[in-house]
């Protein structure tokens, strides 16, 4: 599955103006513990926090939560727990998720000054010996959530496109799923036909809003598709094996668009677009390749239409 959890939908241009309490509600935070006594009382201490609780009894429950719901975004464990200890857990965890997706802070009682050492190296974010100040824990859990939140953020800058809100060229040719295949799957490249009119007409403004909707509409037509922007009002989607699927779904919104009218502010305007399209046993640049020269014939045979 190459949609990563941070899908672009997710990523909105406001969130660095929500304020501390409004952040921490997206947060879904899973405190792993065999004691119910200390599972209250963490969760007493996160919701105190405005952070949305979730328990688990012990490492398994824990491992299932975190892959079945996709919110959970910091995971609090115990170390001692009867059948699986919090390392172990951490472990787990580490290889269903990176620190990006997910944090972790181990929690224990143990006597054990190795503790630490062994949840650092598990991959958990941090460690908290019990009992712990609860200023502490505060500054702790705040510190990690912090890092989570900038990594995320970091990912999405470098990954997507700012105005679109689509993948960027680079995080679609970077993609493992991108670079390697098994079998043939569908490409294409679609560019808006005349854009600079539509610009030299009603300003870039009018542009830039033009290509967040069709960004939008290619979003909806290809759910499951990779979409990305390679650069100025040139688009591609990398969709699956579905040959004759794709071509129905490109021709779908080729002719929705057509019949489309704009009305930004007060301009009406209509717009269409080339498609360029390609379904190959082929390395990622023939594809591209080989969609581009389709596209040029689709432009040269007279612009609104898919060229196969
Ligand atoms: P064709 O049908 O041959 O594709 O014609 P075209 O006018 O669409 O193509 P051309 O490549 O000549 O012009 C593309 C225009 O896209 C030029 C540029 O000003 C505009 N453009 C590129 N990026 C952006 C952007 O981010 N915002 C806006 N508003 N315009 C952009
Ligand atoms: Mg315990
Ligand atoms: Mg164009
Ligand atoms: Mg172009």
């Amino acid at each position: 599955d190459y949609i990563p959890k941070d899908s672009p939908s997710c990523v909105s241009s406001i969130a660095p103006l929500l304020n501390r309490l409004e952040k921490n509600h997206q947060h879904h935070v899973l405190v792993v513990d065999d004691s119910l006594t200390a599972r209250r009382y963490v969760r007493s201490l996160l919701e105190r926090q405005y952070l949305n609780v979730l328990e688990a009894q012990n490492g398994q429950e824990a491992l299932a939560m975190v892959r079945r719901d996709k919110r959970i975004s910091l995971v609090i464990t115990d170390y001692t727990m009867p059948e699986m200890d919090g390392v172990s857990v951490v472990k787990a965890l580490r290889k269903l998720k990176t620190d990006g997706q997910l944090a972790i802070i181990g929690l224990s009682g143990e006597e054990d000054s190795s503790l630490t050492a062994r949840f650092l190296k598990a991959g958990a974010n941090d460690f908290l010996a019990k009992p712990f100040n609860q200023e502490e824990f505060y500054c702790r859990l705040h510190s990690t959530l912090n890092a989570l939140d900038t990594e995320r953020r970091l990912f999405n800058m470098a990954n997507t496109d700012y105005l679109t809100q689509v993948w960027n060229r680079r995080y679609f040719f970077e993609h493992p799923h991108t670079r390697s295949h098994k079998g043939p799957r569908n490409l294409a490249l679609i560019d808006i036909d005349h854009f600079k009119k539509i610009n030299d007409q009603f300003g870039h403004h009018i542009g830039d809003i033009t290509l967040i909707e069709l960004a939008k509409m290619m979003k909806r037509y290809f759910p499951e598709g990779m979409v990305a922007r390679f650069g100025g009002e040139e688009f591609c989607i990398l969709y699956g094996n579905d040959e004759l699927g794709f071509v129905r779904r490109l021709e779908a919104m080729r002719e929705e668009l057509e019949k489309t009218v704009w009305s930004p502010y007060d301009k009406t305007f209509s717009i269409t677009i080339s498609i360029g399209m390609v379904h190959a046993d082929a390395h990622i640049d023939e594809l591209v390749q080989r969609a581009d020269w389709c596209l040029y014939q689709a432009k040269a045979g007279g612009r609104n239409q898919l060229i196969q």
